[in-house]
């Protein structure tokens, strides 16, 4: 049972404030803390001011304490309840980190295996190397992204992974091309779009790695244009679906996540039909069940981003992957920008045996949730990677 539940502001990994929640039970103190996105899509759920999410907790605390952990399900639809429409009033940063919370209290950590007794297939980490857009970067692309498909352990995959990031950032050195990192733990550099893909793809390949990307193309659609600062380039949406099919070609791209607009279901679908990679709807579907469903009709996309904050708790979060599974749609569990080190998506990833975890390759935010695969990896009986397309 619930006994006490606590909330306390802290700072994510931008220096902003997030929240962080530690429900009591008979056993001890179990806690969860919120990410916090900055390339949030229109259709997720909303996130409340911290100082405000704190005002309204005691109200909220008073409900929780005596409710039973174990039926976090109960737990949720009661926040769902309280929070009304998107979760506006009570904030799904605040319902967030209760929900994992709750279910980390009712499994004694052991989340994974709570949410799932028969797991053992490991998702493949795709992670990002090089940052940009809303990430502090300079390319429109957000996120250029490699998947080390030849791995044979999370181990191995990982440590690709890392091999890729150090070789691009020795690379980019050298020629002048550094400037830091970005919010995530990509590189930032001065390369434009197809420069940055062109160097990402020639040293993947030496370490039999795919390459993806995330468009984030909500970001960079203005006045129905997809705007392209560092190559100069304003694209019409056929333009844009002409540029994405040439790159997918050029770079033989395995993923492409948002390649138009969140609200462009047709581009999505056109794209879906005309390029074989993984699709991913990411703002189009904001973990939203309804949504996925609407968009499944249309044949937009033909995966979808998991991050449970967009939807508020994480039974929402479970109905969504069941739906993507039942339309046959790939579930990537994933990140936001701004982390904690908090590492609940790797259980995540792992009891929904979705193939694709994005969840960074450097910086302790995103580390953490690598180290907690690898532990849960030896915490299991014949794990295995999943099977990729
Ligand atoms: C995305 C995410 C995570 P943000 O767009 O996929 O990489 O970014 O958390 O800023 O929305
Ligand atoms: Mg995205």
């Amino acid at each position: 049972m619930i006994e006490d539940v606590i909330a306390l502001p802290i700072y994510n990994s931008r220096g902003e404030e997030t929240i962080k929640v530690w429900i009591k039970n008979e056993k001890g103190f179990y806690s969860a803390s919120a990410p916090t996105g900055k390339s949030r899509g229109k259709w997720e759920a909303k996130t409340l001011d911290v100082k405000k999410i704190m005002s309204i907790f005691p109200r909220i605390k008073k409900n929780l304490i005596g409710m039973k952990e174990e039926e976090f399900e109960e737990v949720d639809e009661f926040m769902e309840q309280m929070g009304g429409k998107k979760l506006e009033k009570i904030g799904a940063n605040l319902t967030v980190a209760v929900s994992m919370a709750c279910i980390r209290a009712a499994s004694d950590n052991k989340v994974y295996r709570f949410l799932n007794p028969e797991a053992r297939t490991f998702p493949y980490p795709l992670g990002v190397v090089l940052s940009g857009g809303a990430h502090q970067g300079y390319t429109s692309i957000q996120e250029f992204l490699v998947v080390p498909t030849k791995a044979k352990t999370i181990q191995e995959a990982i440590e690709t992974n890392f091999k890729i990031w150090r070789n691009i950032g020795k690379v980019m050195k050298i020629h002048g091309y550094n400037v830091g990192r970005g919010d995530e733990g990509g590189w930032v550099s001065r390369r434009d779009d197809l420069k940055s893909l062109e160097l990402l793809h020639t040293i993947a390949k030496k370490y039999g790695a795919k390459i993806g990307i995330d468009m984030a193309a909500s970001q960079f659609y203005k006045r129905g244009k997809y705007i392209y600062n560092h190559l100069g380039k304003r694209y019409t949406p056929k333009e844009q679906l002409d540029f994405v099919e040439h790159i997918a070609k050029s770079f033989n791209l395995y993923y492409i996540e948002d390649p138009f607009h969140e609200n462009d279901l047709l581009g999505f679908a056109s794209a879906t039909r005309k390029i074989g990679a993984l699709i991913c709807g990411d703002d189009l579907f904001a973990t939203n069940s309804k949504k996925l469903t609407d968009g499944a009709k249309k044949n937009a996309a033909n995966s979808i981003i998991i991050k449970p904050d967009q939807v508020g708790t994480i039974s929402k979060t479970l109905i969504t992957v069941e739906t993507a599974k039942r339309l046959g749609y790939k579930t990537i569990v994933s990140h936001r920008s701004g982390e904690t080190g908090d590492t609940f998506i790797a259980d995540l990833a792992v009891a929904t045996e979705s193939p694709l975890i994005k969840c960074g390759i450097a910086g302790g935010e995103r580390v953490s949730k690598l180290n907690r695969l690898i532990e849960i990896w030896n915490g299991i009986k014949k794990p295995k990677m999943a099977k990729l397309r």
